[in-house]
């Protein structure tokens, strides 16, 4: 695998443009943190994009959260990536037969491959809903290509999570199928031996994003289980994702660069420098 290599080293090879650009971010600010920010409407969610903006590499939205989502919400979330460089993750978790997913991500409502740069998807349904993203994404009337990413679900991290074993392993194998549109996983307890499925080769640099990180808490009430930024890095992770544990601290810019440092540093120290 990868993992012992730096951001910038596996960003001079990568064949995705999107994952080049993620990585540079990520080395330009000294962040692997991907913030979910997982608020109710657009006036907050713009104020802490703005405020967390200079220390994440990605905003994590789930935007059918947002009540009053709109045009307002759409052209904000815009101009703050620009302002500080971060990329958008929708958390969409697409799930259903490839017809409904590529309308759910293609216009419709939300106008999701509009301004998300990266969504992710289930493989519950099996390849096809893979494959029918991956026709959208390279459909003529597709005006983002090259700039627009999948990560898919290979594991969850709530308690008893049915995505394990040979489930998770065959979304291993769905991926390598179909690199290029598909960036990487969602990972989070078998990070290792997602890793192992992946040899090093020069096409093959998945990129993990886990999710279920946080400082000071062990899980919540409703199943969900956490591990700390360092461990997450250790295990091989390349972004965690953290929600909670920043945006409902009193201090969500004093948190984030908390996990910023414990991220950064846990990186540092894998890659050995
Ligand atoms: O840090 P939290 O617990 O406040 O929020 C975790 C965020 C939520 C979940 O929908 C999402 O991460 N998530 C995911 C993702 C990103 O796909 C997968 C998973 O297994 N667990 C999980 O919590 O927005």
């Amino acid at each position: 695998s990868k993992s012992t290599l730096s951001y910038a080293s596996r960003a001079k090879t990568h064949r995705s443009s999107l994952v080049k650009k993620l990585f540079d971010i990520a080395e330009v600010k000294k962040t692997n943190v991907a913030v979910s920010a997982d608020l109710r409407n657009t006036k907050d969610l713009l104020a802490l994009a703005d405020a967390i903006g200079p220390y994440i590499a990605v905003f994590k939205t789930h935007i059918d959260l947002v009540s009053d989502f709109g045009e307002a919400t759409v052209a904000g979330l815009k101009s703050l990536s620009v302002k500080h460089n971060f990329l958008f993750f929708e958390d969409r978790k697409f799930v259903d037969i490839g017809n409904t997913v590529q309308q759910q991500y293609h216009g419709g409502a939300l106008r999701i491959s509009e301004w998300a740069h990266i969504v992710n998807a289930s493989v519950l349904a099996g390849e096809g809903i893979i494959e029918a993203l991956v026709q959208t994404a390279q459909g003529s009337d597709f005006q983002y290509k090259d700039e627009r990413a999948l990560l898919i679900l290979a594991e969850m991290t709530t308690k008893g999570s049915l995505a394990t074993g040979a489930y998770t392993s065959s979304a291993v194998e769905i991926a390598k199928r179909h690199q290029g549109f598909v960036i990487g996983f969602v990972a989070t307890r078998s990070l290792e031996s997602v890793r192992t499925d992946i040899p090093a080769t020069e096409d093959e640099d998945f990129v993990i994003f886990t999710a279920g990180v946080n400082r000071s808490s062990k899980g919540d009430k409703l199943g969900q289980q956490y591990q700390t930024p360092k461990s997450a890095i250790e295990r091989g992770s390349d972004f965690i994702i953290a929600g909670r544990g920043i945006y409902a601290s009193e201090d969500p810019v004093a948190s984030v660069k908390l996990y910023q440092e414990e991220g950064w540093q846990a990186y540092l120290a894998r890659i050995g420098s």
